[in-house]
């Protein structure tokens, strides 16, 4: 796998917040999305027989460009920024034929309109009638092509009611397959609980998408790496892949570069909602079902105060 930087940025705002400090609230708030944007790096990932270019956008999100090598046909995941998007598919060369909207929330699906304007004819999917120029919803385990990569839409409600991750495979290869999952599973965290129950996360993060082959490389939908490992260090002070991924992540962000993609197989050495099963988690919040963990890291983590370090 090649991992290339493309353009210039950072994971935090403490620097260019400071510089902001005694500006008006309303000031502070727009200058950081502004600094925020301009700073972030988009990066790519490419495979013979897939490229993932990650676009960052607003704040802390990411798009994604999809590309299947064969073909040149592409996909774009949560294309909040269209122009952004537009100027991708130009550079890349490809036909952009499939919009993938992980759930209906204006981070995410809130670009679907001005992408189908300026690209009309696009297949604009996702698992919600919330979604935003949706042409056709889809439901668990439907299957779509982009060129010859197949698309598997897993349905993971609990962040939202209609929330879908795209599982992509290509057959005949040995290369991983990717994992686009929005707000349900980010790196070291997982999506609030705003339409659904523990219950359903813990089937979405351990049955469905821990169910996957172990090497599957995970994009989400936003840039909260630091953040999360710093409360899954709260959690397991004596986890050392949860130290080093942590140092690692801080090194990224300092630059501008994204922490993205990671794999399943880390996803369960560090995040403490994929190890709701291991004792050292379940003891941290006196639980001993992994069903009721997961209930008291999410209820913990919503009112956790992140660390400056
Ligand atoms: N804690 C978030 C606050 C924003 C937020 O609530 N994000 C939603 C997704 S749009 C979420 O599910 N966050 C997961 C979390 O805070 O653990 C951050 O780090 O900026
Ligand atoms: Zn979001």
């Amino acid at each position: 796998m090649l991992f290339r930087s493309l353009v210039g940025s950072a994971c935090t705002l403490l620097g260019a917040a400071t510089a902001f400090k005694f500006a008006p609230v309303e000031l502070q708030a727009q200058a950081a999305v502004l600094l925020h944007s301009a700073v972030r790096k988009s990066s790519l990932v490419e495979q013979s027989n897939m490229r993932v270019e990650l676009l960052p956008a607003l704040t802390d999100n990411y798009m994604y460009l999809l590309i299947d090598v064969d073909t040149r046909e592409a996909a774009i995941v949560d294309p909040v920024e269209p122009i952004k998007v537009v100027e991708a598919v130009r550079k890349h060369g490809v036909k952009l034929t499939t919009v993938l909207t992980t759930h209906h929330h204006w981070d995410h699906a809130g670009g679907n309109e001005k992408m189908l304007k300026l690209m009309p004819g696009l297949r604009v999917y996702g698992g919600d009638d919330r979604v935003d120029a949706i042409t056709k919803k889809v439901s668990h385990s439907n299957n779509l092509k982009v060129g010859s990569l197949n698309i598997k839409c897993l349905f993971t409600p609990c962040h939202t009611t209609g929330h879908i991750c795209y599982y992509v495979t290509k057959d005949k290869s040995t290369e991983p397959p990717a994992v686009f999952t929005g707000d349900t599973l980010f790196v070291a965290g997982c999506g609030k609980f705003f339409e659904g129950t523990a219950e359903q996360m813990h089937k979405a993060l351990i049955d469905i998408l821990g169910g996957l082959p172990p090497e599957t490389r995970v994009y989400c939908g936003h840039e909260y790496t630091v953040s999360n490992l710093k409360f899954a260090r709260h959690v397991e002070p004596d986890n050392e892949d949860i130290q080093k991924k942590l140092a690692w992540a801080k090194e990224k962000c300092s630059n501008g570069e994204p922490t993205i993609p990671s794999t399943l197989a880390e996803e369960f050495t560090f995040n403490p909602f994929m190890r709701v099963k291991e004792k050292s988690v379940q003891d941290h919040v006196k639980q001993t079902s992994s069903i009721e963990t997961m209930r008291s890291l999410r209820k913990e983590k919503d009112g956790f105060r992140v660390p400056k370090e």
